[in-house]
């Protein structure tokens, strides 16, 4: 059955709906009060692609969740709006992550990264102004999906939550702590749950909670994510050992950087048997709830098979 499911169609269709609420979001955005150089940056980092897979996730829950049994379309703005928020955050975190005092990279998406072309101060900047745009830009768009005002402070904490120390903050610490030094399998595991894990499982409950999803089926959207997100960073090392920088658009790899891999920990076969594992039971905590998201199951196995 899911087997049928058109995913490239399914994509082609989201990323400009996602596009668009990103765009929404800078223009409504107070940002006559930044530096010209500081509104530059900040405009490069959202505004240069990526697979926008936190806010299609998002939405997606939202509409497994029973978003649309209200009478919204199913590609209700105000549904990308919410997801816009998650990919405000991530914008913010590759800018940081790509500076000099972090990874030092100079390529993301096949083009200069942000510091590259706007330079440090500019980056850090407007990566910073990101955050609190990002929360504004949760609750707003909760309130207009008809969340409650309790609802909407739940949707917001989950973002806050994922991004801040006990999730990507928190992990992109310990993945700093962990530079040339060979981290243990669980201690890995952990790293990648706070700093990639957090904001794509964050991704699922705030859909689920936006459209008041009951409490198995967000637990289920919450499950399937945390399993999501561990194959997710479990594909990027397999793909930064098997693909070249020029399909991948991005420099220096995580391997350059002396940092503990699946890859290295564990070899390229069991590597990949692990992300396989996680995704099967990712769907099967859908099957488990009765969710029914050809969608969901999709993006799944996209996660561990994608090329980049
Ligand atoms: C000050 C400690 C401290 C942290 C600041 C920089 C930072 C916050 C966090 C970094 C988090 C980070 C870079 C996580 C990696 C997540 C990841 C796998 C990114 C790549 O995601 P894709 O493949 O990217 O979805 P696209 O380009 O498709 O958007």
């Amino acid at each position: 059955m899911t087997s049928a499911f058109d995913l490239g169609g399914f994509l082609a269709a989201e990323v400009p709906r996602v596009d668009a609420a990103l765009n929404r979001a800078l223009d409504a955005a107070p940002v006559a009060a930044l530096d010209e150089t500081v509104a530059a940056a900040v405009a490069h980092g959202v505004r240069s692609g990526g697979k926008r897979l936190r806010p299609i996730l998002c939405v997606e829950a939202w509409r497994a969740a029973g978003g649309t049994a209200h009478g919204m379309a199913d590609d209700d703005p105000r549904a990308y709006d919410l997801a816009a928020s998650l990919e405000l955050i991530h914008a913010y975190s590759l800018m940081h992550d790509d500076l000099p005092c972090m990874d030092d990279a100079d390529l993301r998406r096949g083009q200069p990264t942000t510091w590259r072309v706007h330079g440090s101060s500019a980056t850090v900047q407007g990566g910073v102004a990101l955050i609190p745009l990002a929360a504004r830009q949760a609750w707003t768009a909760a309130r207009a999906l008809g969340c409650s005002e309790d609802q909407a402070r739940e949707v917001c904490r989950t973002l806050l939550r994922a991004a801040g120390s006990e999730g990507m903050v928190g992990g992109q610490g310990l993945d700093l702590l962990g530079e040339d030094r060979t981290l243990e399998s669980h201690e890995l595991d952990e790293l990648h749950a706070h700093k990639t894990g957090a904001l794509l499982t964050a991704s699922l409950v705030m859909g689920a909670r936006a459209a008041g999803a009951s409490p198995p089926v967000r637990d289920a959207l919450e499950a399937y994510g945390r399993r999501i997100g561990l194959a997710f960073q479990i594909a990027d090392d397999v793909l930064d050992a098997t693909a070249t920088a020029e399909a991948l658009g991005k420099t220096p790899s995580d391997a350059d950087l002396g940092k503990s891999t699946y890859v290295a920990l564990h070899g390229l076969a069991a590597a990949r048997a692990r992300g396989e594992e996680e995704v099967a039971a990712a769907l099967a905590a859908l099957d488990d709830a009765r969710i029914p998201s050809p969608a969901l199951r999709a993006l799944g196995r996209y996660v561990v098979r994608r090329e980049r």
